[in-house]
């Protein structure tokens, strides 16, 4: 007779971790099957299948015809726009067409939220994502990303999708997926950071990491250093810091997500700092800071804008950017220290000038 608690065959636990998908995650992570867990579940499931289309394209894009190289125009943020870029942006409308789980999309791609009207009155749920980071690697097939988040519609929308410029403690999920040896895609809903790995010959995101937690410190720094003359004193102090110490090492993909992904598993700091033109920098608040400091913080980890937690910025505009400084616990603080005491110096000298 079969006893049903006995393992049937050695591997057990490899098929029991072979059968916790992306969806099925989703729901023992939220302890429900209510109809809102249902909703947060597929949703995590249409992401998952997004993520497939783009890695799929990607892994045979040397092949394909009309798939590397520029389309020619300028996005809103004014970066040259890569075919890619488009077509990752166009996968990630399609899945949620008719879903009834998402009514807005809001992406880097797009000027304006990218409204359902038919999944308005059902799916209050707002998808916030960059399609693909790094898209300059895209053409000299090393790693990209793409970044989500999850927020929930609150009030009624006027229009210009206002509710959505609320601080990122409002994040209901977020994650990437990495695109590179393997497709993996990261994900938290608030209670913890998991990681799942595509098996191919499944077609499936199989749990490959379970509360992932990031070292409160790590020799990792990451930054691009050919902006240092653009930086502010304090970010040059840090950076001279780890020039002179031992134990720290460099590394940087051009990909937030990699960059990201490496730290979160090893520990080290990514840094991309405003400049003295443009304090904000480079990166996206709502759709790439946002939705990795969530993730990080998670994780144990930190964010920061310089002097505030990135969850706590709260944006002017949709495309809105913030510096980002994030990574383990201890290197955040430690970049922030630098930061701290120019801001001490520069409140001295001002005291100074008033007497
Ligand atoms: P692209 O998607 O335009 O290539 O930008 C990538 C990115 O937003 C982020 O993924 C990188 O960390 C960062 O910009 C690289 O920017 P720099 O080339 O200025 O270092």
């Amino acid at each position: 007779m079969v006893d049903a608690q006995q393992p049937l065959v050695q591997g057990e636990r490899s098929l029991d971790r072979d059968c916790t998908t992306l969806s099925r995650h989703v729901l023992q992570q939220l302890h429900s099957f209510s109809a809102d867990a249902q909703d947060l579940s597929a949703i995590m499931g249409r992401i998952g299948l997004a993520a497939k289309l783009i890695a799929r394209r990607l892994s045979r894009a040397g092949l394909m015809e009309n798939v590397l190289g520029v389309t020619g125009d300028i996005n809103v943020q004014g970066e040259t726009v890569k075919k890619m870029d488009v077509y990752a942006n166009e996968v990630f409308i399609s899945v949620f067409k008719q879903s009834g789980l998402v009514c807005r999309l809001a992406s880097e791609e797009m000027e304006q939220p990218y409204y359902i009207p038919e999944n308005c009155p059902i799916g209050r749920y707002t998808l916030l994502y960059d399609p693909i980071d790094g898209s300059s690697n895209v053409d000299i097939n090393i790693n990209v990303g793409s970044i989500f988040a999850i927020r929930q519609q609150e009030g009624e929308d006027d229009g210009t999708a206002s509710d959505l410029l609320q601080n990122g403690r409002k994040q209901i999920a977020a994650g990437y997926v990495l695109y590179g040896p393997s497709t993996m895609l990261v994900y938290s809903m608030g209670t913890g950071v998991h990681a799942f790995t595509l098996d191919p010959s499944l077609g499936e995101f199989i749990l490959s990491n379970e509360n992932i937690r990031i070292p409160d410190h790590g020799p990792v720094y990451s930054v691009n250093e050919g902006n240092f003359w653009q930086w502010e004193e304090s970010i040059r102090d840090y950076i001279r810091y780890v020039h002179r110490h031992e134990g720290y090492t460099a590394r940087y993909s051009g990909a937030l997500v990699g960059d990201i992904h490496r730290i979160l598993f090893q520990g080290g700091v990514f840094l991309y700092p405003g400049t003295v033109k443009k304090p904000e920098g480079k990166l996206r608040l709502l759709y790439e800071t946002a939705p990795l400091a969530f993730l990080i913080e998670q994780a144990g980890g930190r964010a920061s804008a310089g002097t505030q937690d990135i969850l706590d910025v709260v944006p002017n505009k949709l495309h809105a950017r913030s510096p980002l400084i994030i990574g383990s616990k201890e290197d955040v603080t430690l970049v922030e220290s630098f930061i701290q005491e120019r801001d001490r110096e520069q409140d001295e000298r001002l005291m100074a000038a008033k007497r």
